[in-house]
């Protein structure tokens, strides 16, 4: 486990960077370089912390084992013990990533349903999807995928993600709350609210998706007429996150969850603001956000008016 600096030519990943890339904040991340000698970081000539590739793919691990309860300590020895890091992602779906890339799309078809058929709709999200649309980002930073192959990868999976979204609604037709999942303005990713959406429907709520780069005042307006149980907000881009957050401070009506890879570092911010930060991969906050999203009003809880059962919207008259 190469957890001592040694000079690379790929140490070019900030603090910042690596906590996105692996979901660990950045404060968490100089816990445990204190406590666990790891990760160990290079320093730029300006004395800053630059992690190589290796060690990103390491946190990746921990992270992954941390969030199905270990210890990160336990974790860390464990690895000590190996000697090679892991594969950047699941060896199995190398095929329908070099399809993907090479837009071969029958070869990426044929490679993604002998994945995916044995797989329940979460795990297809979870072993697939995520990693794959994790990777091909990766992939692209590094400089080895183009823009144009990380449009036809990631669109080819959003596609797949849509599509299960259609057949869990099919299946789910006396949702028992409704919840408005989207991005604002300005952030154009959409992946993380889709496997929301999806995971939210399997869960037997109805997701309405507003998609991406929404202006907040429609927010508002679409949790009036719809009387959602929850707003989910995706969060991937971390520019003026504090300013973002105090307008979603403004609406009224439902409890707000805000999401996504930039949340790792902010959600004590976010929760000055009244929002309910779920860090994390959706999979491992859904049952939270579920949780607390019929639990709101909090008994502290004054700004916002409470939730509705689910009703069928009366048409307003528009101004
Ligand atoms: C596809 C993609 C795009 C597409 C998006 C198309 C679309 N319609 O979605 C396009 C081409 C538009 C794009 C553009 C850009 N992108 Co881009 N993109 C990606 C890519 C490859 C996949 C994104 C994705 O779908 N991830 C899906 C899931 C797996 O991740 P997630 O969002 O974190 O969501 C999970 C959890 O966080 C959680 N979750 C998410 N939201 C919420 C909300 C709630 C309430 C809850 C409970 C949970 C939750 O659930 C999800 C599943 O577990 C990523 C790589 C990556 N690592 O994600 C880069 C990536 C996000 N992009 C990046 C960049 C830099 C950009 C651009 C700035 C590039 C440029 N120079 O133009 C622009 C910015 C556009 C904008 N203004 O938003 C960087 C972001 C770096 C950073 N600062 O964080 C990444 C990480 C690539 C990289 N490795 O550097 N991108």
């Amino acid at each position: 486990m190469p957890t001592q600096a040694n000079p690379r030519s790929d140490a070019r990943y900030s603090i910042a960077a690596v906590s996105k890339l692996t979901g660990v904040s950045c404060h968490t991340l100089r816990i445990w370089e204190r406590r666990h000698g790891f990760p160990l970081p290079h320093r730029s000539p300006a004395g800053h912390r630059r992690y190589d590739l290796a060690q990103v793919e390491l946190l990746r691990r921990i992270a992954r084992e941390t969030q199905t309860g270990r210890h990160p300590g336990d974790v860390i020895a464990e690895l000590r013990g190996l000697n090679s890091p892991p594969p950047p992602c699941p060896l199995e779906t190398e095929p329908l990533l070099t399809a993907l890339l090479a837009a071969d799309l029958d070869a990426a078809e044929r490679a993604y349903q002998s994945l995916a058929d044995p797989l329940p709709p979460p795990l297809r999200v979870s072993r697939i999807i995520e990693p794959l649309l994790i990777e091909i980002g990766e992939r692209w930073f590094q400089g080895s995928c183009q823009v144009y192959q990380e449009r036809c990868a990631s669109g080819f999976l959003r596609r797949k993600l849509s599509l299960m979204i259609d057949q869990a609604q099919a299946q789910n037709p006396s949702p028992t709350h409704r919840a408005l999942v989207g991005t604002l303005q300005g952030e154009r990713h959409e992946g993380g609210a889709l496997i929301l959406s999806l995971l939210l429907e399997l869960a037997g709520w109805r997701a309405i998706s507003l998609g991406v780069d929404l202006p907040l005042a429609e927010f508002q307006k679409a949790i009036d007429y719809w009387k959602p149980s929850a707003v989910c907000i995706s969060f991937v881009m971390s520019g003026h996150l504090n300013q973002r957050f105090a307008e979603l401070a403004t609406l009224r009506g439902a409890p707000v969850f805000v999401g996504g890879r930039s949340l790792v570092n902010y959600s004590r911010q976010a929760r000055r603001y009244h929002l309910i930060p779920l860090p994390g991969p959706a999979s491992s906050t859904i049952e939270r956000l579920i949780h607390e999203a019929r639990n709101w009003p909090r008994p502290t809880e004054t700004t916002r008016s409470p939730t509705r059962e689910l009703s069928t919207p009366q048409p307003t008259s528009r101004s």
